[in-house]
């Protein structure tokens, strides 16, 4: 008890130690809050009332800490990964850091993907996934933490696994895990509490304890930061165009081989050699698509670059990684998608192969996968 009382108070919102000394600091809040109960700190405020973009990031040694520490405990893992970018905010290694406490796999954000999906399916389609990646999983569910789908599946799950522990929810930036909190919240205790979200990563800054009624906690923990995701590298302004809000409309593009795809000026996708195919592109509305000649992209490019094909814009061309190619062979007669972290994916079709080459900044995964629809 006594040692609660010489910890600085911690915003309510993203977890940040409270101070009144700095205003530019996070966790600035006036004098006269900073003694008050469930305190956010301006950042929070802000981000709530006025939808800013932070600019905190949090210290990747300090998180690799904080999720290390797990081990020691005796809790329940849930782990998010975004649907949208599944293999771009999967952690891998993750049974490594938590020792030998259950992970349970949350899919998030299932409102994205078409509603014809075949949802058992995808569920299975996870499962192998997730194995392959080295992922040992005691359950798989999918949901939409924002629009309440699947809620159901995901109560019965933590109670399942959960067995009077504590539940840490961990996972890549932005896939949802303070939307999702916010909503077990509501469901197992009358706090009336709620977490910072946003649509900008990295608005969770520190480990937040949310007391449940037997006596456990539910820990929000900061996301992890990858670099390898389009979302940490484009500029935040670009965030909006770049992140679906709706769920995907498949966009289907006959090519012949040697034709070039652009997506705004984030990717390009070359066919570079097969038959006569359709390809089937899921990204975000905000992502327009260009269509012209595989001989004439560069010149294409250079012309365009930051205007037509945007974003990003052009003055922050200059901050964006160069690009880098990445060439793909798909197998004759097996579906798969092309998949670019961040972008979403391109799905083939053909059934005599073809060689493909993508095109992003540096750094950005692409990678050839089981198609997932
Ligand atoms: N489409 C869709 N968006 C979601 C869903 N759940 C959360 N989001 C959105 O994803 C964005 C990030 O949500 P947060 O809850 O802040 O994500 P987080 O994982 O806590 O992010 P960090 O604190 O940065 O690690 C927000 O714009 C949410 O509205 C979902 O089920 N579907
Ligand atoms: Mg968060």
């Amino acid at each position: 008890m006594s040692e609660q009382q010489i910890v600085p108070p911690r915003c309510a919102g993203c977890g940040i130690p409270l101070h009144s000394v700095d205003q530019n600091q996070p966790g600035f809040v006036p004098e006269a809050s900073l003694e008050k109960e469930e305190t956010i700190c301006q950042r929070c405020f802000r981000i709530k009332h006025y939808n800013e973009a932070s600019s905190v990031t949090v210290d990747q040694d300090e998180f690799l800490r904080l999720l290390g520490g797990i081990a020691s405990t005796n809790s329940l893992v849930v782990h998010i990964v975004d649907l949208f970018d599944f293999q771009g905010s999967l952690i891998s290694g993750l049974q490594r850091f938590v020792g030998n406490n259950p992970i349970l796999l949350v899919v998030n954000k299932i409102d994205l993907l078409p509603r014809i999906t075949n949802w058992n399916r995808l569920r299975n389609w996870v499962q192998k996934q997730a194995r392959e990646e080295g992922l040992k999983t005691v359950d798989v569910v999918l949901c939409s933490a924002r629009r309440n789908i699947g809620f159901d599946r995901v109560i019965e799950a933590v109670n399942t696994y959960r067995q009077n522990k504590d539940v840490y929810v961990v996972g890549a930036t932005n896939v949802g895990k303070s939307t999702l909190i916010n909503r077990l919240i509501s469901d197992y205790s009358d706090l009336k509490r709620e977490l910072t979200v946003s649509r900008y990563p990295g608005t969770t800054l520190d480990a937040v304890h949310i007391p449940l009624d037997d006596g456990k906690s539910i820990i929000d923990t900061p996301g992890i930061v990858y670099s390898w995701r389009m979302s940490e590298i484009v500029p935040r302004k670009d965030l909006a165009a770049l992140l679906p809000d709706k769920p995907l409309k498949p966009l289907t593009y006959q090519l012949n081989e040697k034709q070039t795809l652009f997506f705004g000026g984030l990717a390009r996708f070359d066919f570079v050699e097969g038959q006569r195919q359709s390809f089937t592109a899921y990204l975000s509305s905000g992502l327009p698509v260009h269509r012209t000649k595989l001989e004439r992209a560069d010149e294409l490019y250079a012309e365009h670059r930051g205007v037509m094909l945007s974003p990003p814009s052009l003055e922050d061309l200059e901050s964006m990684p160069p690009w880098t190619r990445h060439r793909l062979r798909v197998p004759p007669n097996s579906k798969q998608d092309v998949f670019i972290s961040g972008i979403g994916w391109i799905q083939t079709n053909g059934t005599t192969g073809s060689t493909l080459d993508v095109h992003v900044p540096r750094g950005v995964k692409v990678m050839l996968r089981e198609s997932i629809l």
